[in-house]
């Protein structure tokens, strides 16, 4: 006899081929508009559901999960992240969680890398002149931009993520340090040629560039703190695709303004859409709208993820990508 198909909700809207195949496979509630859900809808989601597949745009707290009724029993996330689910409680509740590691990091590593491009070789700031049509041609002097061959660059959490940026950054010629709650084994950071600092500060003064690739958990919120931003070079530029929380914004929004730090390159914000307004006038400064990972190839195999987590856990195995509170 064909057995029950679990019901699962998804909270926003995937690619199509993703929803086509969880339709195929589960009783699935599916998004009409690509909107978050609202908190009431969220609610109702854990209460009806046995699983949910929810995405960084979802806060998952202990007060929603106290509204969780007893048929919730996987928190599938669509996304590596889970800095907005609360993993101790549901597991204290009896609630698995998986995540999507792997798949999104080599496009998460190009825009890194895109960043510090854009930054450096003043993109936006060539792509406003020909936008604005007023371009009067080729000057020995215009837009002159910082080489990034030979730059010292400074990775902040040395996970998948980092690595990636460190092979690309280090095929531009950069040289690559890092600082890792954990040292990388010898053979790898040999094969990166990466040098471990152990003290964040003092690696952090020596950089040209920073990239932010940690995950944001209570012990790497406000980690680029004033303090730690002020140990910066003033001809440094830092890069975040991470989360926003890991750097005080508005700290670094001062101190850009001021040319204590000589540019940004930002994918993620410490409040979500609520950017600090002043970061947006400045030119030494590129942001873009969480888009990190965001390539069709990425999206379709988080969904896959995804749908392996899921039929694994209906099979009676742990999900391969099972989060527990030990791993953050
Ligand atoms: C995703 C991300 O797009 O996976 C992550 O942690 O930050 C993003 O690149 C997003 O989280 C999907 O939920």
């Amino acid at each position: 006899m064909p057995r029950e198909r679990l019901s699962v909700v998804v909270t926003r809207r995937l690619p199509e081929a993703v929803e086509t195949r969880l339709s195929e496979l589960f009783d699935i509630k599916l998004r009409d508009d690509d909107t978050p859900m609202t908190r009431a809808e969220l609610a109702q989601a854990v209460k009806s559901a046995d699983i949910l597949v929810p995405t960084v745009t979802d806060t998952i707290d202990a007060g929603l999960l106290a509204q969780a009724g007893d048929k919730l029993k996987l928190i599938a996330n669509y996304g590596a992240g889970v800095d907005h689910i609360d993993v101790a409680t549901a597991r204290q509740r009896g609630v698995l969680v998986s995540n999507t590691p792997g798949v999104l990091t080599d496009d998460t590593a190009d825009m890194t890398m895109a960043l510090i491009l854009a930054v450096t070789r003043r993109i936006p700031e060539g792509l406003a002149v020909m936008q604005s049509g007023d371009w009067q041609g080729w000057a020995p002097t215009a837009l002159m931009g910082g080489r990034v061959g030979g730059r010292r660059l400074g990775i902040l959490g040395m996970g998948r993520i980092g690595q990636a940026v460190a092979r690309r950054a280090a095929a531009f010629g950069m040289q690559i340090h890092y600082h890792n709650r954990k040292r990388l084994r010898p053979e790898i950071e040999a094969a990166l040629e990466a040098t471990y600092w152990d003290s964040l500060d003092q690696m952090v003064a020596r950089m040209d560039v920073i990239s932010i690739n940690c995950p944001a958990t209570p012990s790497t919120f406000h980690l680029m703190n004033a303090r730690r931003l002020k140990l910066l070079k003033p001809t440094a530029v830092i890069v975040n695709t991470a989360r926003g929380d890991v750097i005080d914004e508005n700290a670094l929004t001062r101190m850009l303004r001021v040319g204590e730090i000589a540019g940004a390159g930002l994918d993620v914000y410490e409040h979500g859409t609520d950017i600090n307004p002043r970061l947006r006038e400045l030119k030494n400064v590129v942001l873009l709208p969480h888009m990190g990972s965001a390539t069709l190839e990425g999206r379709i195999e988080m969904g896959e993820k995804v749908i392996i987590n899921i039929k694994t856990f209906e099979d009676g195995h742990r999900p391969p990508d099972q989060v527990v509170p030990s791993m953050l």
